[in-house]
């Protein structure tokens, strides 16, 4: 007798990235809402796409990324990797209308002196929100230029002052199958194992780049991109940049982040984006810019190596990936 057995953290095959049809379709919505705009079908779909009133936030602006050619708002917030909700890029928009990201409490545990528990109104109100314009590049080849609003990590950390055993920072997403559909009691085969991991070593955590946002374009996050907060670590691949986190913890040893545990010889803990070690599956020389046809050459650090590079210039960078 054979046994069909899946493995034990089944993916189904990603979307493939095509940015062509992808534009195509967005912009069939956008002439369909507007010729249509007493369809009760369309005007649901729109309502779902800006499903929660998200209010402007007050923050400072700065000079990151000045130069670079923003995407669009819609862009940004329709094309999503967010598993927890589906493999498929253009439904978290469209999911995410069931996350709850407010109240929110986010626990900083662990290798601290002070340990504590943030609310989103401390972050709001004790903390100077600013602005980064920062490049955003995904492990599958496609990348993006986004305005966040946010907290610079280290800030956060040294309130909860780590000991000296702190070596690393593992965060970890919310689960709650009321909120997240993936995460259904008794689904046979979640896209992936739950709750979602990531982490960091402790300078890479302490580093000025390092950006926990609570916003973009102006205003709190859509939940699609991670709301009410979520990790941007902008020379490293998007996996690293963990959405809807509820906990922090300072720890001795390199944390098992998800992507590794699932496939380790695909995906590392380090994660630096670098043209030169390509992934098993594809080719990391060049990327594609959503909403652009042509693609252009990828970046050592995606462009942040003299604020990064210095971090790892005794790592073997073939084999740390
Ligand atoms: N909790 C959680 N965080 C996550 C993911 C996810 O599926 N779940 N996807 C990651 C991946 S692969 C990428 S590329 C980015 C995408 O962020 P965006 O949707 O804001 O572009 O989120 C990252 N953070
Ligand atoms: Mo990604």
């Amino acid at each position: 007798m054979t046994i069909i057995k899946k493995p034990d953290w089944y993916i189904s095959e990603n979307e493939v990235t095509d940015e062509a049809l992808f534009n195509k379709r967005r912009n069939f919505l956008k002439l369909g809402a507007a010729a249509l705009v007493s369809s009760s079908v369309i005007a649901e779909k729109l309502a779902a796409v800006e499903n929660v009133k998200r209010e402007s936030l007050k923050f400072q602006k700065t000079t990151f990324g000045k130069g670079l050619e923003l995407n669009s708002y819609d862009q940004a917030s329709t094309y999503n990797n967010f598993y927890e909700f589906s493999t498929s890029k253009s439904d978290p928009a469209k999911m995410a209308h069931t996350l709850k990201p407010n109240p929110w409490d986010v626990e900083i545990l662990g290798e601290v002196e002070n340990p504590m528990v943030i609310s989103l109104e401390d972050i709001y109100n004790s903390y100077p929100l600013e602005e980064r314009i920062y490049r955003f590049r995904c492990v599958e080849g496609w990348s993006m230029v986004v305005p966040w609003i946010g907290v610079t990590l280290s800030h956060i950390l040294q309130k909860a002052k780590p000991t000296s055993k702190a070596k690393y920072v593992k965060f970890t997403t919310l689960v709650d199958p009321k909120q997240f559909p993936d995460q259904k009691a008794g689904k046979l085969f979640p896209n992936i194992p739950y709750p979602y991991v990531e982490g960091l070593r402790m300078d890479e955590a302490m580093n000025e780049l390092t950006f926990m946002s609570v916003g973009m374009y102006g205003k709190m996050l859509p939940n699609q991109n991670g709301a009410p907060i979520r990790l941007v670590v902008p020379w490293k691949y998007g996996f690293k940049s963990i959405k809807s986190i509820v906990s922090i913890e300072l720890v001795e040893e390199e944390p098992l982040n998800t992507w590794k545990m699932i496939n380790d010889l695909e995906y590392g803990f380090y994660a630096n984006v670098n043209p030169n070690v390509d992934h098993p599956r594809w080719s990391q020389a060049k990327e594609r810019k959503l909403g652009s046809f042509f693609k252009t050459e990828t970046l050592m650090f995606n462009g942040y190596e003299k604020e990064v590079g210095h971090m790892y210039k005794d790592m073997d960078l073939r084999r740390y990936i």
